[in-house]
């Protein structure tokens, strides 16, 4: 495939933009080539600057369940760039999706939109600590929750309890209140619960790991979480930033039947535009300002023409078997690689929940971050390269999760199987 005009683009994009992308994983860096520059796309195809098309399998990182361009989806937003694109001012599309999401969250009785997962999860985090007036959090090694201070964190050395920074530029000191347990393993949870007994404000996490990857939570896991907080009183905060709405309707919550006290979501919320909200008990949500003091706030928050992409995106998801297709489809696809990996020398192990993926270049299973980390990367590289080579755009990087959509056809989902089986003879 020729990417000289991508390369052309990146060189540009380099001179005046740190790494010529304005989010990390773009570059590429983890699968040892540059960039491609995406002009275009339209359902589950995308196509780069130099006109190649790709079967698309990252989605815009999950946003795009419905395939990119949906009609009745530019067609809201276009409509509500007509009557203005920001205001600054409340309006009903905000409490339309408000509700929409309490509706499809049982245990979401109140709402806040904000711009983005990061802006959710750091938000709800401080709403957290200013509820329950404690300020340690404990979140999971591999869960990833957005770029905020506090969450780029990981376990601190030997027995100290106190999390380290991942990150130049955030403080010691904010990282020390920053916890970190293995996933999966309720045991190491009760230890660190008990050797801060009164002192966390809430407990986050992915309730399917899909920043490690795609690792599910072992059977047990996530009600263990929930009486552990019910019992200690710690907010169980759950990150469905990338799950909600993309596992079912109802987001893991309902896959797997367990409510957190407050739910942060994004992504598919926004139809594609930037969006992200948080929401839980009513109690606690009205510790929130104006109405309480816990200070949070956005220029953007609510943005019209977000609300109405992804009020839009969220009617559609209720349509009679949606869901259903997405399953349909994932297990196609699922089926067909484990048949060609299976005649592959290379190790693989393919994870999925739904129409949410990875595929690791290792025997697995990956049950947390230290197993996920046994991937050959290398292997991952060679495997994304061929891919991208022949047409499919994976995930750039081993520890991401792909993502199916609705609009992705037999024909596609043949034609990745044949590219698997050509790439891992390339790995
Ligand atoms: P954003 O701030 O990127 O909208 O959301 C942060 C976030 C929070 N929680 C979860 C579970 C997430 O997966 C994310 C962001 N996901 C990554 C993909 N692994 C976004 C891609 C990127 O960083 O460019």
């Amino acid at each position: 495939m020729d990417h000289k005009k991508s390369e052309e683009l990146f060189t540009q994009a380099r001179a005046i933009i740190p790494g010529g992308v304005n989010s990390p994983v773009r570059a590429f860096k983890a699968v040892g080539c540059n960039p491609v520059f995406i002009e275009k796309a339209a359902g589950s195809k995308i196509y780069d600057a130099d006109g190649n098309e790709y079967i698309d399998y990252v989605g815009s990182w999950g946003p795009m369940i419905l395939g990119h361009c949906h009609p009745k989806v530019v067609e809201a937003i276009q409509k509500t760039a007509a009557s203005g694109a920001s205001f600054g001012a409340p309006t009903h599309l905000e409490t339309e999706l408000a509700e929409m999401v309490s509706q499809a969250y049982p245990n979401v009785e109140k709402v806040r939109m904000v711009s983005s997962g990061t802006e959710a999860t750091m938000s709800a985090i401080r709403l957290a600590r200013g509820y329950t007036g404690r300020d340690k959090i404990l979140k999971f090694d591999g869960c990833y929750h957005g770029h905020a201070d506090s969450l780029l964190v990981k376990a601190g050395s030997g027995a100290a309890t106190f999390g380290v920074p991942t990150s130049p530029g955030v403080p010691a000191d904010f990282a020390k209140y920053t916890l970190t347990a293995t996933y999966n393993d309720l045991e190491d949870v009760k230890k660190i619960v008990a050797a801060n007994q009164g002192e966390i404000a809430c407990i986050i996490l992915e309730a399917i790991a899909g920043n490690m990857g795609c690792v599910p939570p072992a059977e047990g896991f996530l009600q263990g979480l929930r009486d552990i907080c019910t019992a200690a009183g710690i907010i169980l905060i759950i990150d469905e930033v990338m799950t909600g709405f993309r596992v079912a309707y109802g987001g893991a919550q309902e896959r797997y039947n367990v409510r957190g006290d407050l739910v942060c979501l994004g992504k598919i919320i926004g139809g594609g535009l930037p969006v992200g909200a948080f929401g839980g008990k009513r109690e606690i949500m009205e510790a929130l300002s104006p109405e309480g003091g816990v200070y949070q706030a956005g220029t953007l928050s609510g943005n019209p023409l977000a609300m109405s992409a992804g009020i839009t995106t969220l009617k559609l998801l209720q349509e009679e078997g949606f869901y259903q297709q997405i399953e349909e489809k994932s297990a196609y696809l699922e089926k067909g690689l484990q048949q060609v990996t299976g005649n592959s020398p290379v190790a693989t192990c393919l994870q999925r929940v739904g129409g949410m993926f990875c595929t690791y270049f290792q025997n697995g299973p990956v049950v947390n971050f230290a197993d996920a980390l046994e991937s050959d990367t290398d292997a991952f590289g060679r495997y994304f390269r061929s891919m991208l080579d022949q047409g499919i755009n994976l995930a750039p990087a081993q520890f991401e999760a792909g993502f199916m959509s609705i609009a992705h056809s037999k024909e596609d989902l043949d034609r990745t199987i044949a590219a698997v089986e050509k790439a891992l003879a390339a790995v």
